[in-house]
């Protein structure tokens, strides 16, 4: 009899237990890979069966992925959107389906805010205020910019920039001299950068570079090296993320500030889906998540912490 009632009791425990398919834009940062793990650890503590999918920057691959979470039927869906466009015709089908869809991060670009449940990320314009104002405070407002831009239309890339741009409108000896996407990565922010060097005269009056994240900051770090300049003196260097890597480059005096980002997403996914499935339909469209700026002073007991993590 204990085994039949352990049967069923595992039985209908795993009944219970729901599935959630998970579309990733990919592994190009350090960033994009903790929010990737945090989604997996939170999953696994809620025992959420997580269908995970890594796009590889590829939007094609993103809505294969959504097509086959609806055609196997999950409880729901996240998706984290490489770009804004593109999304309608496989949002409509999880509508049809009455699968919910929570956007995590960048945005999609639907008019029908019926076609997802709500959408979780930080607020990029203002982290793109918050390193301009960091930049115009540290420089008096008088500084020639280099800008390694984000993904092509990526929310992030589109708003940080935005914010950036209407602080230093305020500013008329501060400006963008040069501006180029280095796609999230260090590798391409590298070579962007270096080829911004080269036509900039190898960087001697450029003041700073402002990068939407981390990763290329620190591809640009190295380029300025190799342009003989001293980047996070010569040139400083500001960006958004927070990642250990960057914490050590400012604790090495390489960088200067960075906007944090929060990678945490998993936890108010699921607290918003897990919501959802019980019934509750009073779910705001929007939640915001918020970052602190940090700069040298506290990189190196910060970065001890990240790091150890
Ligand atoms: C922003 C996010 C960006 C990160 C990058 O929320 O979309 O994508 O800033 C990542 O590190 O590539």
């Amino acid at each position: 009899l204990t085994g039949g009632l352990a049967l069923l009791f595992c039985l209908v425990q795993s009944a219970a237990a729901i599935t959630v398919g998970f579309s990733q834009v990919g592994s190009e940062s350090g960033w994009r890979t903790s929010f990737s793990e945090s989604v997996k650890a939170e999953a696994k503590r809620r025992s959420i069966e997580l269908k995970f999918s890594d796009a590889q920057q590829k939007q094609e691959n993103q809505i294969k992925a959504v097509r086959s979470f609806i055609a196997q039927g999950v409880d729901a869906i996240m998706i984290a959107p490489v770009v804004e466009t593109g999304w309608k015709p496989v949002l409509r089908e999880a509508k049809r389906a009455r699968i919910p869809v929570v956007i995590l991060d960048r945005n999609v670009d639907v008019k029908n805010a019926s076609l997802f449940l709500t959408r979780i990320a930080s607020d990029f314009v203002e982290e793109g205020r918050r390193a301009a104002n960091w930049l115009m405070e540290e420089t008096g407002g008088n500084c020639s910019i280099l800008e390694l831009q984000g993904t092509v239309g990526a929310t992030a890339a589109i708003d940080r920039m935005k914010g950036f741009n209407e602080v230093i409108a305020k500013y008329p000896n501060a400006k963008i001299v040069r501006s180029q996407t280095g796609e999230f990565t260090r590798t391409k922010g590298k070579e962007v950068m270096e080829a911004m060097l080269k036509a900039e005269n190898s960087g001697k009056d450029i003041c700073a570079l402002w990068a939407h994240n981390d990763e290329m900051a620190l591809g640009g770090i190295q380029a300025i090296k190799e342009a003989g300049l001293k980047p996070g003196a010569d040139m400083l260097v500001v960006s958004v993320d927070g990642v250990p890597d960057y914490f050590k480059a400012m604790a090495d005096g390489d960088a200067n500030a960075t906007v944090e980002l929060n990678p945490h997403l998993g936890a108010p996914a699921f607290d918003v889906i897990e919501r959802y499935l019980n019934g509750d339909r009073k779910i705001d469209k929007l939640i915001t998540t918020t970052g602190d700026l940090f700069t040298q002073e506290t990189a190196a007991e910060e970065y001890k912490k990240r790091a150890a993590k």
